[in-house]
């Protein structure tokens, strides 16, 4: 069954993972999220990307919900002594990666074959592709100005509330190879429990992901990020609040207008209306039998 899923950082990521121990090798493809890409210390990193390749690969760090395991700061510390920026925090062995990509894309190579090389390079079987090779970045419009996303999310503690989100570059990008092709191709197409403004919304935003979800003839299921109306980490359920008026299953629903066969919802957030079908399950990934049972759940309301 082959199965796209979209998906952002940490919370996504957590389903991918149990997706793909699920799924017969090959069988699944994800599409990440790029808008919160960021340059630190003339490295280029693609913090949604990674959180996928280091979840599917067993690299990644549980407790903190991104970057690897088993990491130390010492690139970090030595780079704040010579004056270097130090508010985007690198780990050593994170660093590797972004030295690797940041490599390949000054000579020239697209981001989603230099995906594809690192997927490879820990022998996924799985497919990641971010949703376009083009310079897509989500910014933050708040009464404080319009920032960056890791400058408000990590430089700013994401404390300003969102007025709106933009996606810098989001009109003149194309979905990256294989992306659209993938989409027409597949069985089912999942949306991750990601927050829809800043991690799903820069895939959407994307000319013709939408619209070749939009055509698919099988079903589509989104799992909701929120769980009794909060989010498991972030600032979704006060962006939800103050954008779409509140932390429903309705309101996440209103986020994908129409894409969606169900919606997944956690038991805490029933009974619930949304104007789509709902399966209420438990969503709360922490370990990654949880992230198998979400996942199966997930696959029975697609077929
Ligand atoms: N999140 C933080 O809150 N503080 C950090 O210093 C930080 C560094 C970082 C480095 C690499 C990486 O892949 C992710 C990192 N994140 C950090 C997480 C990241 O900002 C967000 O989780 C995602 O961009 C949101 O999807």
């Amino acid at each position: 069954m082959k199965v796209v899923c979209l998906s952002g950082g940490v919370g996504g990521a957590k389903l991918v993972r149990g997706l793909h121990d699920v799924l017969p090798p090959g069988d699944l493809t994800v599409v990440g999220n790029v808008g919160d890409d960021v340059e630190v210390l003339g490295l280029h990193v693609s913090p949604d990307l990674d959180s996928v390749l280091y979840a599917l690969a067993g690299l990644n760090d549980e407790e903190r919900g991104w970057g690897r395991a088993d990491e130390t700061w010492r690139v970090l510390g030595a780079a704040r002594a010579w004056g270097g920026e130090d508010w985007f925090q690198l780990g050593d062995l994170d660093v590797a990666l972004h030295l690797v990509r940041s490599q390949a894309l000054r000579r020239g190579d697209p981001l989603s074959a230099i995906t594809r090389r690192l997927a490879a390079a820990v022998e996924l079987a799985t497919t990641v592709l971010p949703a376009t090779d083009d310079v897509l970045r989500t910014r933050i419009v708040t009464s404080e100005g319009t920032f960056g996303f890791q400058e408000w999310f990590v430089g700013r503690r994401h404390e300003d509330d969102v007025d709106a989100v933009v996606y810098d570059g989001a009109e003149t990008a194309a979905p990256a190879p294989g992306v659209v092709e993938a989409l027409r191709d597949a069985d089912a197409i999942v949306l991750a429990p990601s927050n829809p403004y800043v991690s799903l919304g820069p895939i959407f935003a994307v000319p013709g992901i939408r619209e070749a979800i939009g055509r698919r003839g099988v079903r589509c299921i989104a799992v909701s990020p929120l769980i009794g109306g909060r989010a498991v980490k972030g600032p979704l359920d006060r962006m939800l609040t103050r954008m779409a008026g509140g932390t429903t299953p309705a309101h996440v629903a209103s986020f994908y207008d129409g894409l969606l066969d169900a919606l997944v919802i956690d038991a805490a957030d029933a009974p619930a209306e949304a104007g789509v079908p709902l399966v209420v399950s438990a969503t709360l990934m922490d370990d990654r039998a949880a992230s198998r049972r979400l996942a199966t759940v997930v696959l029975e309301a697609a077929t």
